[in-house]
């Protein structure tokens, strides 16, 4: 069984977290020829998006799916919350990232160049991203994890994407406040995960990672460098 993708994606990130915190071992391999877009790789998985996961001659898509195949083959230690509702508030919280967060990264990926900037995109993106802090805080159970005292998939989905907010929104945009700073649920979720030995340094990785892509973008896409 094998990873195939690349660090500097979130999505990668996260199976890679959620093995790690279930300790299985889930070697991690570049696309064949280096682009998810090639052939070769749409020839293993027509989405064409990373990560995705061999096992034998099968490919399985989409990180979410990924981390629940982990799961069923690799049952302990668990990966999810003991009990029912908790279970699904982890899969809830990883929900929200992708539906609520997600979009709106992309978006302001491309305004981050003041040159290029639209304001009221800027702005719809802001209440949107207000209104998904809110909803992660509202679902959050009692912490400091997405669902109590140990990381579990909600966890490895949203944590490397605030990491990502770290790098390319919050110090870009300053309509958009960072929820991890300060003394709310979010906050203290972030102490969590960064008290963490596993999600510490597989969210920094990640943040090398990205800082290693934007490096590459240069001022081509950001126009600036960012205020940290
Ligand atoms: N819903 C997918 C999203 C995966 C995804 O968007 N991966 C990006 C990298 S962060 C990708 O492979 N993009 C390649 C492309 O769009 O060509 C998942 O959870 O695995």
């Amino acid at each position: 069984m094998k990873l195939l993708g690349a660090v500097a994606s979130p999505y990668v990130t996260r199976t890679l977290m959620f093995a790690r915190i279930k300790g299985v071992d889930l070697p991690l391999e570049d696309v064949p020829t280096g682009s998810p877009r090639s052939p070769e790789y749409r020839a293993l998985t027509p989405i064409g998006k990373i990560p995705s996961l061999m096992v034998g001659d099968k490919v399985l898509a989409e990180s979410e799916v990924i981390c629940e195949y982990l799961e069923d083959t690799h049952p302990e230690p668990s990966g999810f919350p003991a009990d029912p509702m908790g279970r699904a508030t982890s899969r809830l919280i990883s929900r929200i990232t992708d539906l609520y967060i997600a979009p709106h990264t992309s978006t302001l990926f491309r305004q981050m160049n003041p040159a290029n900037r639209d304001q009221t995109v800027i702005d719809a993106a802001a209440e949107e991203f207000a209104a998904a802090f809110g909803y992660l805080e509202h679902f959050m159970g009692s912490g400091p994890f997405c669902v109590g005292d140990t990381p579990s998939l909600g966890d490895c989905a949203l944590a490397p994407y605030m990491k990502l907010l770290k790098k390319v929104v919050f110090p870009f945009f300053d309509d958009i406040p960072d929820p991890t700073e300060g003394e709310g649920r979010l906050a203290e979720w972030w102490q969590a995960i960064q008290s963490h030995e596993i999600c510490k340094a597989t969210v920094d990785e990640y943040g090398e990672a990205v800082d290693g892509f934007m490096k590459g973008m240069g001022a081509r896409i950001t126009g600036q460098q960012p205020k940290e």
